[in-house]
Order: structure tokens, then sequence, then C-alpha cells
């Protein structure tokens, strides 16, 4: 059979080459090489010496007789995949070309890019390849049993079940989309992004959108990594009520909120169409950290024309700037322009008694700052107080910020901190605010700017609040009194329940015709969406490898097997044992060193395994030689056209800590006294749970699985030992933090 292993080069592709090679099959290799540029960049090394692919390939040339093809190429490129798809017509294709190591995905918001981006776009390439060159083409694809997470119920092979043997969890996997396009909102919906509110159509590739995890409500500005739009025609899925409002395509992954047991509230992916016409909980909880500082540079100026040097800027401090803003926004405005040419003075008119103690506070107070004149004078029936500051700098500042109807708050200010942003909205609110209750939970802030409107709904967001906009046309009185009046409503509630009725004919456009859009952000794929001036949280068009194999099964007939395997141990099958020159990866460093290798060679080195927590973590695991196995018996077995199965590639289970365990006992025999070292976790994951997966189809399709024993792991400790000077003890310890959004991992000239 003519097999193409994408990703032959790696830990597992290459003895899996070999084996099939072996057997007779007529094996070519597709591989960017970028693992081993990894280890060149980083200083880091596989324990065994690992020849040049072109030399590995000549030696099995010499040993076995037999040829494989090499292919240095990218699945990121279309163009190479298609050339050897198209030269070599495979019948099968085992695909490994991934970034597979969780820590390196975890390094910083670059390397989580890289991942997703290559895995997922890599598979979708792989697909096209397929159907274009090689559509009766076998596709093996190497998924992981890590997508699963730790459930609280048994896992089965594929698809997963609500209640299931008297347990029950929700589990966020798999969906299955209904076209690649059909995740998607309408026209009219925008998306929060760092620089504000932006319909779908208009966002760039420097965008950064609002994203938060499911159970981690913190605002995080990230960067899509894919962004969809297409014309669309078909129904779409409508909420449109008094704080929700969405328009998505059926298949939209929709976060809704559900109450667990203790009463707590969680909240999970649902398909539209699978929630149409039921009670229904949505939620708009943020939490926001921003950023401290301490002081505003009132900017210097230059008026043209003047003969009189540049004004250098000014440094305020930014509580007393953020409380001084406020006030002006709301209520202030600048003039004086028929004295200079620049305008020079900031005017608020305050009703005496409501607030305008505040607004004499805060004028005094940036005077002092500012060296300029504060003037109070008593009008209008002496109810009124007229507040003037006469500075030139501050007016042509605070000019900028546009008057009544188009004014706003400067972005930059939005970002600051949480305890920052309270002072700048609490002294808005004096101004322009009204609060409905005592405890300030709801509360009203009025404008006749809709950017206005907008920045408040944000700074009411990252402050905890539900803020919607409403607005009123006003046709009585002249200029801004005529003007369309916003209103942001703001709410400490955030949890929102629908109840929509099962045949409601306002939850359905049957005949949408237009564009659908959507991006793709990283992590659980959760963004900040708004329609008609009502946010909300909900899904993004997260469309993993996994459900683009199966939706492309379903639509052009490829046939495909996706195997979810689990933590694979060892480094010898028979082939690489017939030449050192055959030797696979034997990785032990913390960003791709698994955990059961990285034992064995820390009980060599005489380090402490490093167990992260208290090592009740439980997984699958196999040994490489099943994995290799597994791979034949599924080639050979290919399933029928337009069927998509899933294997668990697992053969046993084990804790962390029985892992070490097994090892400190086993290294005993070579005079080793191995000690564990309970680290803290530098993951975020379960470390008590309940894990049960299920693995019987590769077991009924003949495979005799080599278990974990006693003789494995000799054989591993005694490699090790082998190598143990060429052990690099700083490579060892995990640097990696999920917490953080940033990780230093070693780095080399290279
Ligand atoms: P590896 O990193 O050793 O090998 C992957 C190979 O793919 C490398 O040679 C790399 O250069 C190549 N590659 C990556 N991206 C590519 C691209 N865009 N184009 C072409 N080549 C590319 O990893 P591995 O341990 O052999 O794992 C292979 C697959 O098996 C992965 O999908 C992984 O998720 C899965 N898996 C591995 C384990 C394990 O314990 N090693 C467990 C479960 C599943
Ligand atoms: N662990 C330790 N100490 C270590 C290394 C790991 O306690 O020194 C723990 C981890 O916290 C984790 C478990 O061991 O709980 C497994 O970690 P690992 O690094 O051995 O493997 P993992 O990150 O799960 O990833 C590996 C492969 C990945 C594959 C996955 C299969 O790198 O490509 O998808 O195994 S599975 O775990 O079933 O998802």
């Amino acid at each position: 059979m003519r097999i193409l292993i994408l990703g032959g080069d790696g830990y597992l592709g290459w003895p899996q080459s070999l084996y099939l090679s072996d057997k007779g099959h007529d094996v070519t290799i597709f591989d960017n090489l970028m693992r081993r540029h990894f280890d060149l960049e980083r200083g880091f090394h596989s324990l065994l010496p690992i020849f040049t692919a072109h030399e590995r390939i000549a030696a099995w040339n010499k040993v076995s007789g037999r040829q494989i093809q090499l292919c240095i190429g990218d699945t990121m490129d279309y163009e190479a995949l298609a050339t050897v798809f198209r030269t070599f017509q495979p019948e099968a294709v085992v695909h490994f070309a991934e970034q597979r190591s969780a820590p390196y995905s975890m390094i910083d918001r670059k390397h989580a890019v890289f991942t997703q981006t290559n895995n997922v776009i890599g598979t979708l390439n792989v697909l096209y390849a397929m159907k274009e060159f090689a559509p009766g083409c076998h596709l093996v694809k190497l998924g992981t049993m890590g997508e699963y997470g730790t459930p609280n119920i048994d896992i089965e092979e594929g698809f997963i079940e609500i209640h299931h043997k008297g347990r029950s969890d929700v589990l966020p996997y798999p969906k299955q989309p209904g076209s690649f396009y059909h995740l998607c909102y309408d026209d009219q919906t925008e998306v929060l992004t760092r620089d504000g509110w932006k319909l779908f159509k208009d966002l760039n590739s420097d965008d950064e959108v609002a994203t938060r995890q499911l159970d981690y409500p913190q605002i995080v500005y990230t960067k899509p990594i894919a962004h969809m739009a297409y014309l669309y025609e078909g129904p779409m899925y409508c909420l449109e009520q008094r704080r929700v409002d969405l328009c998505v395509t059926p298949n939209h992954r929709m976060v809704t909120s559900y109450k667990r047991r203790d009463g707590s509230e969680k909240m999970r992916f649902e398909e539209a169409k699978d929630i149409l016409g039921k009670y229904n909980r949505y939620h708009l909880k943020s939490e926001w950290e921003g950023e401290e500082r301490e002081i505003f540079l009132l900017p210097g100026y230059y008026w043209l024309g003047e003969n009189e040097p540049p004004i250098p800027p000014i440094e305020l401090p930014m509580d007393d700037w953020l409380k001084f803003l406020g006030w002006y926004i709301a209520e202030g405005n600048v003039d004086g322009t028929w004295r200079k040419r620049a305008p020079n003075r900031i005017i608020i008119l305050q009703k005496i008694g409501s607030g305008s103690e505040e607004v004499h506070a805060v004028f005094e107070n940036m005077s002092n700052a500012l060296g300029c004149t504060h003037s109070v004078y008593l009008i209008k029936g002496r109810d009124h107080e007229a507040h003037y500051l006469f500075c030139t700098q501050l007016a042509v500042y605070l000019a900028q910020l546009g008057k009544s109807l188009v004014r706003r708050i400067p972005r930059e200010l939005l970002h600051l901190s949480k305890r920052q942003l309270w002072i700048l909205f609490n002294a808005m609110m004096s101004g322009d605010g009204m609060w409905m209750d005592r405890d300030k939970q709801y509360g009203r802030y009025y404008t006749s700017s809709k950017q206005l409107a907008d920045d408040v709904q944000e700074l009411a967001l990252k402050l905890g609040f539900s803020a919607n906009i409403s607005h009123q046309d006003r046709i009585e009185g002249a200029g801004w009194t005529r003007a369309r009046e916003y209103r942001v409503n703001l709410t400490k509630t955030t949890l929102f329940q629908v109840n929509q009725q099962p045949d409601d004919p306002n939850d359905w456009i049957e005949d949408y015709a237009g564009m659908v859009y959507c991006c793709e952000v990283p992590g659980d794929g959760i963004i900040l969406v708004r329609r008609n001036g009502k946010p909300i949280w909900c899904g993004n068009s997260k469309v993993h490898d996994s459900h683009n194999i199966m939706f492309c099964c379903k639509i052009w007939g490829l046939r495909a097997t996706d195997l979810n395997q689990g933590v694979v141990y060892g480094v010898e099958t028979d082939e690489t044992l017939q030449d050192a020159r055959l030797a696979t990866r034997f990785d032990y460093d913390q960003i791709y060193g698994t955990a059961l290798n990285r034992f064995c060679v820390q009980a060599a080195a005489g380090y402490p395994l490093t167990v992260y927590g208290k090592g009740h973590q439980i997984r699958g695991y196999i040994n490489l030689r099943d994995t290799i196995r597994c791979i034949e018996l599924a080639i050979s077995t290919p399933p029928g056209e337009g069927e998509y199965r899933v294997f668990n590639q697992i053969t046993e289970q084990f804790s962390l800590i029985e892992l070490a365990e097994a090892v400190v006992m086993e290294s005993k025999r070579f005079g080793l006294e191995a000690q564990i070292k309970h680290l803290p976790n530098p993951r975020v994951e379960a470390e008590q749970h309940y894990y049960n997966a299920t693995h019987i189809r590769l077991i009924e399709l003949g495979l005799e699985p080599h278990l974990l024993n006693g003789s494995v792991l000799e054989s591993l400790i005694e490699l090790a030992i082998k190598y143990r000077e060429q052990i690099d003890r700083s490579l060892i310890i995990p640097t990696v933090n999920w917490r953080t959004t940033k990780n230093e991992v070693s780095q080399t000239d290279y």
C-alpha cells in the first residue's frame, strides 16, 4: 500500500515509517523538521542521539534494502502538500504532523497561536488535498485523549453522552458542525476589541478581541487566529429579548449557564438549534484587572502662528485627573476662543447642591496642579454655579474629546485598573448618571453621544455591571436638546433568563440571505459580542481538527480514523534496534518530555522525580510498540466511504504517583536511590478526579498490548543510564506555568 506519513521525522512518525516500510508498504515521509529546529533554537536535545533525516533514511535503506521517500514540506503550505498528494497518490495517510506539546502551547500567546494555526489549518489543508487528489485515501489522524479532559463519567470511544451509568457531567466535546461557516453571526453583530466595539466586517488583522474562559471571567484581549466572512443563505436563530440579542447560524456555539447541584452557576456550550424554544440562562459576568497608572501626562502643545515656544507636557496624578475628567466628560465644555485663537476656558455649570461642592473641589485641585485660575460665578436666579478654569494647555486637550454629540472617553484610559476606572465612572455618574436605588444596583447614564454611550458601556462591563444601550429620539428643542438621547442601562445582575416559546416565529429568520461573520480565538473560544446595544458572552467559530475531519467525511465521502491516543512511553522498536542510526527521539526536557520517559531519565540522573502536585492525575498510557501496531490495524481495516470513526488508543491507565513509585522500585535494581519530589503543579488540571476510559475497539481488531511491567521500565532506565553523561539537568525543571501568559524557556543564538 502507498502510505504517506505526515510528521514522519518525529518521535512516533519515524518508528511508524520504519515499521510500515518493513511490512512491505511504500512509505513517503512529509515533515517540515520544525521539531528539530525547536531543539536547535532552545538548546534542547534527545537523550538518544538522533541522526539527520537523510542519514537515517540512508541507514534504513542499507539495513533493510527498502527505500523511504523524504519530502521536506509544511502542511501549512498547501502547494507543497498538494504536490505530494498528487504525485504519490497515497492510499493511506497517517497524520502526526502537529505541534504536540501542551507546555509549548502555554509558553505565551505567540506559541499558543502557532500551535492552533499549525494544527487546525494544517489539518484542514490535508483534508482539502485528500479531496482534490486522493479522495479514496484513508486518513489516520493522531488525536489525543486530552481532548476529553477528565470528565466525571466514563469516556466512551467517540461520542459522549450527558447521562451515563448513573454518573453525570457536562462535556463540551464533540460538536458536529453543519458546515465550515455554520457557526457565525449576522451582519449587525459587533465584537468588543481593544479599540472598542466593531462590526465583524470592520475587524482587521491587528485587532484584538475581548475573550474569557468558561471557568474564568477575566476579560483578556486576544488576537483572533482566524477571521471568517461568508455569504450565507438559510435559517438563522434569533433571540431578541430585553437583555439578550443574538442572531446566529443554527450550529453556532452558544454559551449558556446552568445551576450545579451545589447551587453555583457553571457556563457551558450548546448549539443554537438545540436550545431553541427552551428556557435558558445567558451570562455577562466579567472581571477586569487593567493597568494601574500613577501619572497622566497632559500633552504639551504648539499653537501654530503664536510666537511663543512649545509648551511641554505636564504630569498630573492619575487619580485626580480621572475625577476631574469624569466631571468634564459629563458636564464640561471648553470655549474662550475669542480671546486667543486657542481655546483657553473650561466651564461647568452646576445646580447648587447637586454635586456643586464636588465640582468646586476638583476644579480647585486642578487649578493648584496646573497653577491656573479657578473662578466661580452665581447665575440663573442664583441657583446655579458656573465654574471656570483658565488654562490653554488643558482646554486644547479637552477640546479634542469633542462636544456633546461626539464626546468620548480617551481610549487609553479604558485600559486602566478597575480601581481607577471606578474613580472615572463615579465622577461621570455624579454628572450625567442616575442611580435607581440606594445600593447602586441599578442605574442609567444619559448622553447625546453614541460614542460616549459605547465607552460608558465598556467601562461599566469592566466594573462588573451588565450594561445595554437604548435610545430615545427627541423632536422638541434646539441644538443638542433635539439630538437622540442614548441611555446606558446599568444593572448588577449578570445572569439573564430567557424563556422562549417553542413555536415563536420570531426565533427564526427562515430565509436569511447575506453575509455572516466570526473570528476564532485561542482558549475556550468565547468572545464578547453585542447586537442592538446588548452585549453577551458567546461562542466563536471553533471548529477543531476532529470536527473538520468528521464534517469532511460527511460532505465529501472521505474515510477517516481519529485515534485519541494517551501518553506514549518507550523508545525502542524491533526496527529502531537494528542500527544506532535508526533511533527515535528520547525527550526528557520540560517541554517535549512526557511523564514516564522523564521519570526514567530523572532516576538515572539522580534527580528527584518531578511529580506535579499530589500526583493523583490519572491518564491513559500506551507503549510505543502498541502505538505503531494500532496504526497498522487501523490502516488494514479502513472505514467505509464517508465513515468517520474514533478509537481510544490506550492500553492502561495510571496515576502519576503510581508511575513514579514504579520507577523508584525498578531503579533499585540498578542501585539507584530515586526520590520523588512533589512540585507545585505548573499546569491547571484536576489533581483528584474520576477517570475511566473505554478502549475496546483496537483490542477487537486484534491488538495484543505490551503492558507496563518491570522489564519495560528496566530497559528504559538502562538506556537512560547508558546516556547519563548527556543529561542536561537544566532542561528538567518545568518553567512553563499555565497561570501566566508569558514564560521563559531557554534560548540559544542559533
Ligand atoms: P513530534 O513533535 O515528535 O513529531 C511531530 C512531527 O511533525 C515533527 O517531526 C515535526 O517536525 C512535524 N511537524 C509539525 N508540524 C508540521 C507541519 N506543519 N508540517 C509538517 N511537519 C510538521 O510528536 P510525536 O510525539 O511524534 O506526536 C505525533 C502526534 O501524535 C501528534 O499529533 C500528537 O498529538 C500525537 N500524540 C502523541 C503522544 C505522545 O505521547 N508523544 C500522545 C498522544 C498523541
Ligand atoms: N507530569 C508530571 N511531571 C512531569 C511531567 C508531567 O507530574 O514531569 C504530569 C502532568 O501534569 C500531566 C501528566 O503528567 O498530568 C501527563 O503529562 P505529560 O507531559 O506526560 O503528557 P501530556 O502533556 O498529557 O501530553 C502528552 C503528549 C501529547 C498527547 C498527550 C496524550 O505530549 O501530545 O496529546 O500526551 S493525553 O495526555 O492523553 O492527552
